[in-house]
């Protein structure tokens, strides 16, 4: 009957480096700028959201604690470990792997804290301290695959939970539903082989990485069926996403049957984001967490695990995790989004054909899962 919470000042304090999207560059003309796309200060927005609208005072607020050596171990390489340990030890830091990821001296330990918060959720919800928990957490995790991070995601904070859930506290079946706007390439990496995660992915098609979330992808060996891409054309709102959950993913979790659903949410998929071109509003994010409690009380005995990932908007972040963990706490601050009136008469609510039609084809994949 209760929501956990977690929140860490450290998560506030990611260095993201002084470029806007690409690390700055004289020879290419990519200027210096205060904020990075991905500066820490749009989830602590969110967090002083929570506090100021005194929905802090509904949630059980849960700490954080590093996640361990042997943690990150079950998902990742020691090697990959390694180096981002010793790029840490750096006097500047280092790149979590792709060149466009920087974090700063002493980053490690942000990012073992976030991957360790997402452990901490699951534990609090398996164990039954809480019924549902909302992690926010950072830097994110889902484009971390086994060997590398990447897109802003040092580990995979999400597969590393998930992991937990299966080789520490003895779960056999454990969903992914990622509808952070981007393709959760990470899990599809490291548990692609494997029928005891389902990973679930709804993201704008090609948007990051351009490469990869198709709806061919669908896993490996005994993994196959369990790697499930629902690519969405651009421009879709809560129209295409309602209609993606109601045919696809909540589908797919009945068949599965999890024993826990871990939720990679970033708000990234926002009318407002400048990183892709999505219509959702903050009513629309409500209506999935809404979507996936009533599914979680079916086949997971009410078991959903949030993990903030991306949200690029510092503006409007706030309102849309707001909504989510009202939801999940049953509570209303009565804190209306004060952005509905400017956002609310853009369109973009309405299914069209051609996202009806992308969708369709993606539903037929659930008839493999078991
Ligand atoms: N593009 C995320 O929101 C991260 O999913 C999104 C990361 C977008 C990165 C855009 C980018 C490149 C870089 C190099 C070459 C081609 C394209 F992980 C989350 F934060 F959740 O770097
Ligand atoms: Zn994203």
């Amino acid at each position: 009957s209760n929501t956990g919470y977690i929140w860490n000042t450290l998560y506030g304090w990611t260095d993201t480096g002084s470029g806007g999207l690409l690390p700055p560059s004289v020879e290419s003309l990519t200027q210096p700028i205060g904020h990075h796309v991905a500066h820490p200060d749009t989830k602590r927005r969110l967090h002083e959201l929570i506090s100021a609208s005194g929905l802090i005072d509904s949630l059980e607020q849960i700490d954080a604690q590093p996640a361990t050596e042997a943690d990150v171990l079950r998902v990742h390489d020691k090697a990959h470990y390694d180096r981002i340990l010793a790029e840490s030890a750096l006097p500047k830091g280092g790149d979590a792997g792709d060149g466009v990821s920087p974090f700063g001296h002493g980053g490690h330990q942000i990012a073992l804290l976030a991957a360790g918060g997402a452990i901490e959720a699951v534990r609090a919800v398996v164990a039954g301290q809480v019924s549902n928990a909302y992690a926010l957490i950072n830097p994110p995790g889902h484009h971390a695959e086994r060997s590398t991070g990447r897109g802003f995601c040092t580990f995979n904070n999400g597969a590393i939970a998930a992991a937990y859930a299966v080789e520490v506290l003895g779960l056999k079946r454990v969903a992914i539903v990622d509808w952070d706007v981007h393709h959760g390439n990470g899990a599809q990496d490291i548990f692609g082989d494997s029928a005891e995660v389902l990973n679930i992915s709804v993201h704008q098609d090609r948007c990051f990485p351009s490469d990869s979330g198709f709806r061919e992808e669908r896993g490996a060996g005994e993994g196959h069926g369990y790697t499930l891409n629902v690519p969405l054309p651009p421009g879709g709102g809560s129209g295409a996403y309602d209609y993606a959950f109601d045919t696809v993913v909540l589908p797919a979790l009945r068949a599965y049957k999890p024993e826990l659903i871990i939720v990679a949410s970033g708000f990234d998929a926002s009318i407002m984001d400048p990183l892709a071109r999505m219509m959702m509003r903050s009513e629309g994010f409500r209506g999935l967490a809404r979507k996936l409690m009533d599914c979680a009380a079916e086949v997971s005995q009410g078991r959903l695990v949030c993990l903030q990932e991306g949200g690029y908007s510092p503006i409007y972040v706030p309102f849309c995790g707001l909504a989510v963990i009202e939801e999940l706490a049953g509570v209303s601050t009565g804190t209306a989004d004060a952005y509905t009136p400017i956002l609310g008469a853009m369109g973009g609510d309405a299914l069209l054909d051609h996202e009806r039609d992308a969708i369709d084809l993606a539903a037929a994949l659930v008839a493999d899962i078991r």
